[in-house]
C-alpha cells in the first residue's frame, strides 16, 4: 500500500452517526480556529471558494513528499503510482455524479475552463450562422462570455431566459424560447448570486424533446447537494475542485461519452495524441483527448480526497444542514430593518444576498471585515442579475457545511453595527 493510499483511510473520517456534530466537523479545517481582525473568523464566503479540511491538505503534502512523478508515460514505479492516483481520483468523481464510465470525466482548471471547452469544442463542430444558444439571466460570467465568443464567431445568437422577482426561472419563457434554431442550453443548476434551485430535470426534458444538448453549470449546486447526472441526463456538467473543499486549479467536465467522441480536442500538446508526424496527428482517446499537457495532477488528487471527505459526512446530510441554517439565517436577516433580501425563491441552497437600504454593500462589506466576518459584496460576477433587481450590488452570505448558528448570530449583530456606524 502506498503512502497516499494509507492516508486516505486513516484519515478521512468514518461518520455514520446521525447527528450533525457541526463543532467535531470544523476542527477538520484548520483555517476556521483563526482570529481577524481580532476577532474568530466566521467564514461566510463559501460560494466564492470553500475551506480545506485536513485530509486535502495531507494529501496534497504527502503525493509532493512521496509520489510526485508525471503520470501516463514513465514506465517508473513513481509515475505509476501517481497514474493510479490521478485515475483513481476520476473514478472517485465519476461515483459522486453517478456518470456511465470513468472516460466521462475531464479533469480540468474548474467550472469556467469546463464551459469555455464544450464552447470551443462542441460549439465551434456544431454550432453554425442563426443558430440559437439558450442562456439564462441568472447565469455567472462564465456561463454568458464563452458563449458570446462563441456567438461572435459564428453569427449564432444567444437567448436568455427571463427570471421572476423572486429570482426563478421562467420556464414559460424557456418554453417559448425553444425553436429548431436552438443547437445548445446552458443554465446554471445553483444561481450565484441568488442561491435559486433550478428545476434542472425539467429544463433537460423540454430540451431533449426537441433534441438539444443541455450543459448544466453545477458549481454551485456540487457543494450542497447530491448530483446524478444519470437521473439529470444533462449532456454537459461543470463543476469546481475548490467550492466542494478541494484545491484550486482543478474542476471537472463530465460529458456523454458518445457526444466526447465527436467532439474535436480543445487543445493541443502532450498525452493527447496517439501519434504525430507532420502530415498528420492520430488524436488520444476520450478523456485524454481533451486533456493536453501534464494536468494538475496533485490537484484531481486532492479533489478525489475532497470528495472522499464529503461522502464521509454525506451529502444529504450537509445539505439538510445547510437547508436548515439558511432558512434560520433567512429569518433572522429578515428581521433587521432596512434590509432587502435578494433572490427569494422557493427551492435554495446556500447562498443569502441582500442589500442595507442606504449603505453601498461594500461599506458593509468592510464593516463586517473589521468582525472577523469573511462575506463577498459587489455584483458576483452575475451583472445581469444585478441589473434584474436594478441594485448595483449587494452583499452575499454563502454558506458550507462547517458554518453554524454562532455564525448567523455574529453576522446579524455586525449589521446591526454596520447600521449604528452608517445611520
Ligand atoms: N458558475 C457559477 C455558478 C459560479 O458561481 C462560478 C464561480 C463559476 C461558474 C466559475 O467557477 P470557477 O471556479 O471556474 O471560477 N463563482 C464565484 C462566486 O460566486 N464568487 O467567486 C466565484
Amino acid at each position: 500500500m502506498t503512502a497516499l493510499s494509507r492516508q486516505k483511510l486513516t484519515q478521512t473520517r468514518e461518520t455514520s452517526h446521525d447527528i450533525y456534530d457541526v463543532e467535531r466537523i470544523r476542527e477538520d479545517f484548520p483555517i476556521l480556529g483563526q482570529k481577524v481582525n481580532g476577532k474568530p473568523l466566521v467564514y461566510l464566503d463559501n460560494a466564492a471558494t470553500s475551506q480545506k479540511p485536513q485530509a486535502v491538505i495531507d494529501v496534497i503534502k504527502t503525493y509532493y513528499a512521496t509520489e510526485n512523478s508525471n503520470i501516463h508515460r514513465g514506465v517508473h514505479t513513481l509515475s505509476e503510482r501517481a497514474t493510479r492516483a490521478y485515475e483513481s481520483a476520476r473514478s472517485e468523481v465519476k461515483r459522486f455524479i453517478n456518470a456511465q464510465e470513468d472516460r466521462e470525466i475531464i479533469f480540468v482548471r474548474g467550472s469556467t475552463e469546463g464551459i469555455n471547452l464544450v464552447a470551443n469544442s462542441y460549439g465551434r463542430k456544431f454550432i453554425q450562422s442563426g443558430d440559437e444558444i439558450i442562456i439564462s439571466w441568472m447565469e455567472h460570467h462564465s456561463n454568458i462570455v464563452p458563449w458570446q465568443l462563441l456567438c461572435e464567431e459564428k453569427d449564432a445568437v444567444l437567448r436568455v431566459v427571463p427570471i421572476n422577482d423572486d429570482g426563478e426561472l421562467m420556464l414559460n419563457e424557456y418554453e417559448k424560447l425553444l425553436s429548431t434554431r436552438t443547437k445548445l442550453v446552458s443554465i446554471a443548476h445553483v444561481s450565484n448570486a441568488l442561491g435559486s434551485i433550478n428545476p434542472v430535470k425539467t429544463i433537460v426534458e423540454m430540451a431533449h424533446s426537441r433534441g438539444i444538448p443541455v450543459l448544466i453549470d453545477g458549481a454551485q449546486a456540487a457543494p450542497h447537494m447530491p448530483v446524478d447526472v444519470t437521473e439529470m441526463d444533462c449532456d454537459f456538467y461543470v463543476f469546481s475542485g475548490h467550492k466542494l473543499y478541494g484545491p484550486t486549479g482543478i474542476g471537472i467536465l463530465y460529458g456523454k461519452a458518445h457526444l466526447l467522441e465527436d467532439m474535436p480536442p480543445y487543445q493541443g500538446g502532450g498525452d493527447m495524441i496517439k501519434s504525430v508526424t507532420f502530415e498528420k496527428t492520430l488524436y488520444n482517446v476520450v478523456p485524454y483527448k481533451f486533456e493536453a499537457g501534464t494536468p494538475n495532477i496533485a490537484g484531481a488528487i486532492g479533489l478525489g480526497t475532497a470528495i472522499h471527505y464529503v461522502n464521509s459526512i454525506g451529502l444529504e446530510r450537509i445539505n439538510a444542514y445547510e437547508r436548515e441554517l439558511l432558512s434560520y439565517a433567512t429569518e433572522a436577516i429578515s428581521e433587521i430593518k432596512g434590509i432587502r433580501i435578494i433572490g427569494t425563491a422557493k427551492e435554495k441552497a446556500g447562498i443569502l444576498s441582500f442589500i442595507l437600504e442606504g449603505v453601498h454593500a461594500h461599506d458593509v462589506g468592510t464593516v463586517l471585515d473589521h468582525e472577523g466576518i469573511a462575506l463577498r459584496t459587489g455584483h458576483h460576477c452575475a451583472q445581469p442579475v444585478m441589473q434584474r433587481f436594478g441594485v448595483p450590488a449587494t452583499a452575499r452570505a454563502s454558506l458550507g457545511l462547517y458554518n453554524t448558528r454562532e455564525e448567523i448570530d455574529a453576522l446579524v449583530r455586525a449589521l446591526y453595527k454596520v447600521i449604528e456606524v452608517f445611520r
